[in-house]
């Protein structure tokens, strides 16, 4: 038995829970067909989807299809729960978009479309409420192929035409077809697998037409995928009921038992938290009930019990995991709370929520003692006081909530943050100038390494990258901005980690504050249909709103509107829509991209923000004279450095490439200013380390995290790298077997990384060997990436974390973070100390190479 997890997707009301229905019916999956309208509906079970007559969560339905046995997955169109949705498409092997027939394709489904296209989902689309006035099916099929791109074909009616159709999707389907006259249902299934072909179907699931062609499509043109024999499980949603709480994944691997140990270790990134717990109970949901079983294989879809620590896009076992979020919420709400409730009691216990729903951003506003959530809209909002009211007790309601606005350039400046209290020095100059609308924040450099050592640098764009960066205006995050580093000094004897951090963020300050601002705000896409006689009204009230619209497309009666407009003045439009089409109308909308906002200068003067006072993002600079340090003012700094540029701190000798061996003492000297002095053997940090933990208090209170560079460990050690130069397959072998070794005496967190850069198609791995975990990089990682990875976010974590390596590229960066480095040669006799007889071990490998390898597996094995 083949099986499929198969999505349903569309905008809201376009009649996926009613298809869902009349495909469980048609299968003989439920004998009784239930209607949404009537609250009956074998998917939407929750009370406030029957209230509403919409779906809010996503849910599953088991149903059999000749030789398959499929996972269906309804999913909510609603836009305010587009994170519901979203976090399906990662587990879909396919999909069936439904369009509802007198709206065509809307830009919720452009949107949709586009996602299932970056996760590779193969698309089935049904063209619903048929029954109801439409265009024909030529024209729907043209309106789809316009609005998304791509090859579709109305699978409904099989005949030559539709024979030819297909062909014309690839050569070897051409080939096929001339050659034999048809095409088989392999070389379909094949096109529909490559997404070459989207299969159509024409029907009204309300009225149960064209459903079985559905069904039978699903059936012919669908295959199961291939999954490895390991275990590995996708988690892609969090939800509690009735107390438990659930973990729905797919299992992508092997098979799951009940009572199996389950844990992220292997596909975590670092900033997760390592986890083991039991799988509990297995649950198949079909609809509100549930089947308890003993195992799931790879293919299905369960619901486990037991698990407190899974987050929806997690991987388990040989699962990578991914979270598939795009649609972020563009409003910000504050929780109103009954007076005698404690507001910092009731966000701690609300907070929870975030772990199912990260994207709510559930946060604690301390300067207006006030609880504060990302939303979608007012449906949310409600949805979501109604379930804290069921889970916590608690009677909530929201603000009015406000528009989520970001800040850009207009044109390109320069910046300068100087850094330089006594005894510290950092110096940082760049540009910021407008980047592409929606590309975020690009970093680059335009210094060569003669002029500034490459550790430097990577060390001043890991401060850019890390850092928060806020726009003047408001004070919102700063995005679609390229910043440009085009200079920096850094000091012999003063330099320590975090003064690049300041002066970094000073100098994007400072040029933010000569550069032209720009506010942005979020706009919504809209498609507004409504009776062609209200056109008028309509396009009046867009205008009103700032919006834009091509030319409004009559069909009969209907007319439907096209635009843009700002989600602030267009959020509660509906309710107008709706009142003055007498219901008749319908006005759907999706977050689109952020714009220069319509209203900036009344946004900024509400905001009153002053960028000069906001001394954690200050664009003053530090400088030193007599002894002391001082400020002196943003708009002074460069005419200030001119001045004084025959001062012996700005004299630095950083013209000249810096040495390997220089660096090293450089490092050193950072190091010691930064972590105290190290002396001797000492520069085996743990024993410092240990005693630092000791102090405060908290020893052992987190393990230590060892990250090894393994390769480069492997060409450090004499003894491995003479076995390196006959096979490295062995040195790495060795390496891994001796830490092994070293670990069972240390007992740290260790993870050795190799690269895999050069290994075509090569995705990250991680595996877990005799108590390690080792990694090898994606395609074209180096190692020394992944570890800078790693150490930002387990140092971000307050985690104690050492790294072994010799290249001193990494060495700043690491420090940089506030990690511990070791160098390569320090850590060979750490391991020698950990365990005597590797010295041994070692010493053989040296004088008698592969031979002793060999002799020591076995030993290994007995
Ligand atoms: N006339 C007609 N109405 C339909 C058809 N399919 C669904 N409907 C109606 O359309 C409305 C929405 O149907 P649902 O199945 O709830 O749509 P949905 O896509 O699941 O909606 P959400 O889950 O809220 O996004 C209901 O009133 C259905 O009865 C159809 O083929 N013809
Ligand atoms: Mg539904």
């Amino acid at each position: 038995m083949e099986r499929l997890v198969i999505g349903m997707l569309a905008h809201v009301d376009a009649g996926k829970t009613t298809l869902s229905e009349a495909l469980l019916f048609k299968t003989g999956a439920v004998r009784r067909l239930g209607r949404v309208d009537h609250g009956d509906a074998f998917l939407d079970t929750h009370e406030l989807e029957k209230e509403r007559g919409i779906t809010i969560f996503s849910k599953q339905a088991q149903l059999t299809l000749p030789g398959k046995s499929v996972t269906l997955l309804d999913t909510p169109g609603h836009v305010d729960f587009s994170a519901e949705a979203e976090r399906v498409l990662s587990v879909l092997d396919y999909a069936v978009l439904v369009v509802s027939a007198a709206e065509g394709a809307t830009p919720h489904t452009r949107t949709l479309w586009q996602l299932l296209m970056k996760h590779r989902v193969p698309v089935f689309i049904f063209v619903n409420k048929l029954d109801l006035p439409c265009p024909s099916k030529k024209a729907l099929l043209e309106g789809l192929k316009k609005a998304l791109g791509g090859s579709f074909a109305d699978f409904g009616e099989e005949s030559a035409a539709l024979n030819e159709n297909i062909a014309a999707c690839s050569e070897r389907l051409m080939e096929e077809y001339f050659a034999k006259g048809a095409l088989s249902d392999a070389a379909v299934r094949e096109a529909v697998r490559l997404r070459q072909i989207t299969p159509v179907y024409f029907g009204s699931a309300l009225k149960l037409s064209g459903v079985d062609a559905l069904i039978d499509g699903l059936a012919r043109f669908t295959e199961m995928r291939e999954y490895a024999d390991r275990f590995g499980a996708r988690v892609f949603k969090i939800s509690r009921m009735d107390g438990a709480r659930l973990t729905f994944m797919k299992i992508t691997g092997g098979a799951l038992y009940a009572k199996q140990v389950l844990t992220n270790r292997s596909a975590c990134t670092p900033e997760d938290e390592v986890w083991e717990e039991k799988a509990d109970g297995i649950r198949v949901y079909s609809g509100a009930r549930f089947t308890p079983v003993k195992h799931a294989e790879a293919g299905s879809v369960v619901a486990v019990t037991g698990l407190t620590a899974t987050k929806p896009g997690e991987g388990l076992g040989v699962d990578p995991g991914e979270n598939g979020l795009y649609t972020r919420p563009v409003l910000e709400y504050s929780m109103l709370l009954p007076e005698d409730v404690n507001a910092f009691d009731a966000y701690r216990r609300i907070a929870e929520l975030a772990e199912e729903e990260p994207e709510l951003n559930i946060e604690w506003d301390e300067a207006h003692s006030e609880i504060r959530a990302r939303l979608m809209g007012e449906v949310q909002c409600e949805v979501l006081s109604r379930i804290i009211k069921e889970r916590f007790g608690l009677t909530v309601t929201f603000g009015p909530g406000s528009v989520i606005y970001r800040e850009t350039v207009a044109n390109k400046a320069a910046g300068i943050g100087h850094f330089e209290p006594l005894r510290h020095f950092a110096h940082v100059e760049l540009t910021v100038e407008p980047g592409a609308r929606g590309s975020g924040i690009e970093l680059e450099t335009d210094v060569g390494e003669n002029e500034l050592a490459r550790s430097w640098q990577r060390l001043i764009l890991g401060c850019l990258a890390d850092k928060k960066h806020r726009g003047v205006l408001t004070g919102a995050p700063l995005t679609d901005v390229k910043i440009t580093l085009t200079g920096g000094r850094a000091h012999l004897k003063h330099t320590e980690g975090g003064d690049f951090r300041k002066a970094s963020s000073r100098a994007v300050r400072n040029a933010l504050m000569f550069a032209q601002s720009v506010l942005l705000e979020p706009y919504y896409e809209f498609t507004l249909t409504l009776p062609a006689d209200q056109i008028g009204r309509a396009m009046n009230d867009i205008r009103r709103m700032e919006g834009e619209f091509s030319a409004p497309e009559t069909d009969g009666a209907l007319a439907v509107i096209r635009g843009f407009a700002p989600v602030s003045e267009m959020r509660d439009y509906y309710k107008s829509v709706a009142a003055y089409t007498r219901g008749r109308g319908s006005l759907r909308l999706v977050p689109g991209e952020y714009r220069p906002c319509h209203n900036a200068a009344e946004v900024i003067r509400a905001a009153a923000y002053d960028p000069e006072a906001d001394l954690r993002n200050t664009p003053d600079s530090v400088f030193c004279a007599a002894g002391a340090g001082f400020t002196v003012k943003w708009f002074e700094v460069a005419s200030y450095i001119k001045q004084h540029s025959a001062s012996p701190n700005a004299k630095m000798p950083t013209k000249k490439p810096v040495s390997p061996k220089d660096e090293e003492e450089e490092l050193r000297a950072i190091f010691e200013r930064t972590y105290g002095a190290v002396a001797g053997t000492s520069l085996l940090p743990r024993k410092k380390e240990t005693a630092r933990a000791e102090k405060s208090g908290h020893a052992a209170a987190k393990p230590e995290f060892l990250l090894v560079d393994g390769y480069n460990v492997i060409f450090a050690w004499d003894a491995l790298k003479s076995v390196a130069m006959e096979s490295i397959d062995s040195a790495r072998e060795a390496l891994i077997r001796m830490m092994i070794n070293f670990n069972g005496v240390r007992k740290t967190c260790l993870i050795l990384v190799f690269d895999a850069y050069k290994v075509t198609g090569g995705t990250e791995k991680v595996e877990e060997v005799g108590g390690i975990h080792i990694v090898y990089t994606r395609e074209s990682e180096i190692a020394d990436v992944f570890i800078e990875r790693a150490v930002q976010k387990l140092t971000d974590m307050e985690r104690n974390v050492r790294v072994v390596t010799s290249d001193a590229m990494e060495q700043l960066i690491i420090m940089g973070r506030g990690a511990l480095r070791v160098p390569a040669s320090a850590f060979q006799k750490e391991v020698e100390l950990a365990n005597d007889s590797l010295k041994e071990t070692m010493r053989r490998l040296e004088t008698e190479g592969r031979s002793v390898l060999h002799l020591w597996q076995k030993m290994d094995q007995s």
